[in-house]
C-alpha cells in the first residue's frame, strides 16, 4: 500500500537524499551550460484525458483503443492521467521537482476537432493551452511545445487517409501550424512540428500495432502495405515537416524570435562482432535505416541514405528539387529521443519485403556474451548508457547541429502492483545516473552542443498499445481512484539533485 497524500504538492521523502563526490562526480560538476533546460516531457494522448469532452473531436488513438484487442490491457485513453483537469496541480508538482522547462504536445482535434483546413476551431481547446502556458510561465517553467505526437484527427483517416494523402494533408497540417503559431507564439519559443515520425510510421503503418492501425498482415489489419506505406507517410512527415518551418520563419519568428525543429527517434546500434566488417557495416546500416531515413534529409545530403536506396529502390519515394530545398537545412536544432541499445548481427539471406532495418537481426548479448544492460519492464528497452553517449558523438560528428535532448527514461520491474518500496524506484535512479551523466562527459569531453534534457516521463501515463501496464513516471499514479492520485518516485528527486549538481550557475 501507498500511504495516502496529505500534502499538495506531496513532500519528499527525507532518507532520500543523493550526494555527487565520486572523483568522476565531482569532474562534471558544472559541466552544463546556465541556461540548460530540464524537465520532463509528456504527449497529449497519453496523459490529458477529457478525449470525448470540451469539444474535443476524435483522435487516431481515440478511436483505435476502442477496438477490442488493440491494447495490452483493454484500457482505453478516455480519463488517463486527467491533466486536462490536473494541470494546475501539475505544474505545482513540476515545479516541486525544480524543474526549468516541460515539452507537451497539442492534440489537434482539441484545437480544431475535424482537422481540415476549412474546420471550426474550438476556443475552448484553445484557452486549455493558452491556461497551461500561462500556468508554466507563472511559475518560471518554459514551455516546449510539440505539433504532432501521433495523434491525428480521426476525421482526416476517414476523409482522405491521413498522411498517407500527402497533397490533401498538406493544407490541413499548415492551417493547424499556423493557427498555433498565432494563437501561442507570442509565449512559446520552443517548437517541434513531429514527434519520431520513424516510431509512428513504423508502428502505425508497418507493424500496425499503433493507429492509425495499418499492415500487409491480414490477421491484424484489414488494410495496408508494410512495404510501401511507412515510407509515404515519412515522406509526407518531412515535407510538411519544411513546409510548417518555413512558415514559422517567414510568418513568425521574425516578431516571436522562437526557434522550430523536429524530434527524431534513435537508439544506439553496436556490432554484435566488432572484429566481423560485415557486423560492423550492418550497424550503420541499421543506424541510417533508424536515424539517417529522417536526419539525412534534414540535416546531411538532403536525400535518403544510398543504403536505404539501394535495399528499397522505388518504394522508397524521391524527393522532387523543391521538396530537397525545403526539407534540408529547415530544422534548427536536433531533436533527440533515446532510450536504449542493440547488437546488431548483417545477415546473409536477402532482405524480406516488409524489412525496414536494413536487413539485420538484434541481439541483447555481443559475440562475446556481454549483455546490453539491465532489463527493465519493457522488452525492447534496457539501462545502456554506453551507447548513448556514441549515438551523441555519431550524430555530432556527422551533423554538427545543436542537440536538443527531448525524451529518455525508462519502465521499472516490479512497479505493477503497489508496495512499501514502489516509490523507491532504484532502478530508474540508476538508469538516470548512467544517462545523464554520460551526456554531461559527452559535453565536457567531445563538446557536443546539448541544451536540453526532457526525462520520459512526468508521472505513469497510457503507454500507447501497452496501455497502463508500462509505468514510464518518475511519479506514481494510482488508476483506480477518481483524481488519478500522484505519488512521487525518488528518481524525480534524483533528477533535481543530480541537475543542480551539474548545471553551471
Ligand atoms: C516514445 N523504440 O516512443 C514516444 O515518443 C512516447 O510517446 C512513448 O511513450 C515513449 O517513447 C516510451 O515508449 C518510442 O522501440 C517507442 O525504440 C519505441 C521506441 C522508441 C520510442
Amino acid at each position: 500500500m501507498i500511504s495516502p497524500q496529505t500534502q499538495n504538492p506531496p513532500t519528499r521523502n527525507p532518507s532520500w537524499t543523493h550526494s555527487f563526490d565520486t572523483p568522476e562526480e565531482r569532474y562534471l560538476k558544472s559541466s552544463l551550460r546556465p541556461d540548460f533546460h530540464w524537465g520532463f516531457a509528456t504527449a497529449a494522448a497519453q496523459v490529458e484525458g477529457a478525449a470525448f469532452t470540451h469539444g474535443k473531436g476524435l483522435s487516431c488513438w481515440d478511436t483505435f483503443c476502442h477496438i477490442p484487442g488493440k491494447i495490452k490491457d483493454s484500457s482505453t485513453n478516455d480519463d488517463s492521467c486527467r491533466s486536462y483537469d490536473f494541470y494546475k496541480q501539475d505544474v505545482a508538482l513540476m515545479k516541486s521537482y525544480g524543474v526549468t522547462a516541460y515539452r507537451f504536445s497539442l492534440a489537434w482535434s482539441r484545437i480544431i476537432p475535424l482537422g481540415g483546413a476549412d474546420d471550426p476551431v474550438n476556443e475552448e481547446g484553445i484557452k486549455y493551452y493558452s491556461d497551461l502556458i500561462d500556468e508554466l510561465l507563472a511559475n518560471g517553467i518554459t514551455p516546449f511545445v510539440t505539433l504532432f505526437h501521433w495523434d491525428i484527427p480521426q476525421t482526416l483517416e476517414d476523409r482522405y487517409l491521413g498522411m498517407l494523402n500527402q497533397e490533401r494533408y498538406t493544407p490541413d497540417f499548415l492551417r493547424y501550424a499556423r493557427l498555433c503559431f498565432s494563437r501561442f507564439g507570442d509565449r512559446i519559443k520552443h517548437w517541434i512540428t513531429y514527434n519520431e515520425p520513424g516510431v509512428y510510421t513504423l508502428a502505425g503503418y508497418a507493424a500496425g500495432v499503433h493507429a492509425p492501425g495499418r499492415s500487409s498482415f491480414r490477421d491484424r489489419n484489414a488494410e495496408g502495405d508494410s512495404s510501401t506505406e511507412p515510407f509515404i507517410v515519412a515522406h509526407t512527415e518531412l515535407v510538411t515537416h519544411g513546409l510548417a518551418a518555413k512558415l514559422y520563419k517567414q510568418e513568425f519568428q521574425p516578431t516571436q524570435k522562437g526557434t522550430i525543429g523536429i524530434t527524431l527517434h534513435g537508439n544506439w546500434s553496436e556490432p554484435w562482432d566488432i572484429s566481423d566488417l560485415l557486423d560492423v557495416a550492418a550497424a550503420e546500416r541499421a543506424r541510417e535505416f533508424e536515424i539517417g531515413w529522417f536526419a539525412e534529409p534534414l540535416y546531411g545530403s538532403g536525400d535518403y541514405p544510398a543504403s536505404m536506396r539501394a535495399q528499397l529502390g522505388d518504394r522508397l519515394p524521391t524527393f522532387t528539387e523543391e521538396e530537397k530545398r525545403l526539407v534540408r537545412g529547415s530544422s534548427e536544432f536536433y531533436g533527440m529521443n533515446t532510450y536504449t541499445s542493440f547488437f546488431v548481427r548483417h545477415r546473409d539471406s536477402p532482405p524480406d519485403i516488409n524489412d525496414h532495418k536494413g536487413n539485420i537481426e538484434v541481439f541483447d548479448k555481443n559475440k562475446s556474451g556481454v549483455s546490453r544492460g539491465e532489463e527493465s519492464d519493457t522488452q525492447w528497452l534496457r539501462t545502456a548508457p554506453w551507447g548513448f553517449r556514441k549515438l551523441l558523438r555519431w550524430i555530432w560528428n556527422r551533423y554538427h547541429i545543436p542537440i536538443y535532448m527531448t525524451e529518455n527514461g525508462t519502465t521499472a520491474k516490479g512497479e505493477k502492483e503497489p508496495s512499501d518500496t514502489i516509490l523507491n524506484d532504484t532502478h530508474r535512479v540508476e538508469f538516470f545516473r548512467g544517462y545523464v551523466g554520460e551526456l554531461a562527459k559527452a559535453v565536457k569531453e567531445d563538446g557536443v552542443d546539448i541544451q536540453s534534457y526532457f526525462a520520459w516521463t512526468f508521472t505513469d501515463n497510457w503507454e500507447w498499445a501497452a496501455g497502463y501496464t508500462d509505468r514510464f513516471g518518475v511519479t506514481y499514479i494510482d488508476f483506480d481512484s477518481p483524481k488519478k492520485t500522484r505519488y512521487p518516485k525518488r528518481s524525480a528527486y534524483f533528477l533535481q539533485d543530480f541537475f543542480s549538481h551539474l548545471i553551471a550557475e
